[in-house]
């Protein structure tokens, strides 16, 4: 019976280390259905920080999210960008990635191009945490594109401050 009892502890305490692990998995071992997913990130900004509008390196912080659909045009507008503290950004104005298209999601200011491929935050804070965070893309209805959690010491091993998530 006593055995029993420490068998019945075990199973309960791997029971729970196993769940516990299941919830530490990064975000990113969930893939939602969407065309629009993320690429990979530049979440260091090469050199020295400054979040200066004029002379800083916040545009060199980006995000690129692509259109991996082979037949579908998808327009951006409306779509949602979110880090883990809560920053948000909001695609307001139509930009239609074709299939295969992709864009820059730049820090600073500048002007949006679709023949550049690009779009700014228009804040020249930096939204990307340089030792870990986790990227939010939503739809316009809300619902998750893609979720991707990030370390530098485990995700940027060449620590170039650049990570490939879908390529
Ligand atoms: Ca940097
Ligand atoms: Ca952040
Ligand atoms: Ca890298």
């Amino acid at each position: 019976m006593r055995m029993h009892h420490v068998l019945t502890v075990g199973a309960t305490t791997a029971a729970v280390a196993a769940l516990s692990l299941t919830t530490a998995v990064p975000a990113q071992a969930a893939e939602y259905s969407s065309a629009l997913k993320i690429k990979g990130i530049q979440y260091d900004a090469p050199g020295r920080d400054s979040n200066k509008c004029s002379g800083g390196n916040t545009k060199n912080e980006y995000l690129t999210i692509k259109n991996y659909s082979k037949t579908a045009k998808v327009n951006l507008k409306g779509y949602v960008v979110k880090d883990a503290a809560g920053n948000k950004f909001t695609f307001k104005s139509s930009h239609t990635l074709e299939p295969g298209d992709y864009v820059h999601l730049r820090g600073g200011r500048g002007t949006d191009s679709d023949g550049k491929n690009v779009v700014y935050r228009q804040n020249c804070n930096f939204m990307w945490n340089n030792d870990k965070d986790t990227i939010y893309f939503y739809k316009p209805s809300g619902a998750r594109a893609d979720v991707h959690s990030y370390t530098k010491k485990a995700n940027d091993r060449d620590g170039n401050g650049y990570i490939t998530y879908h390529g």
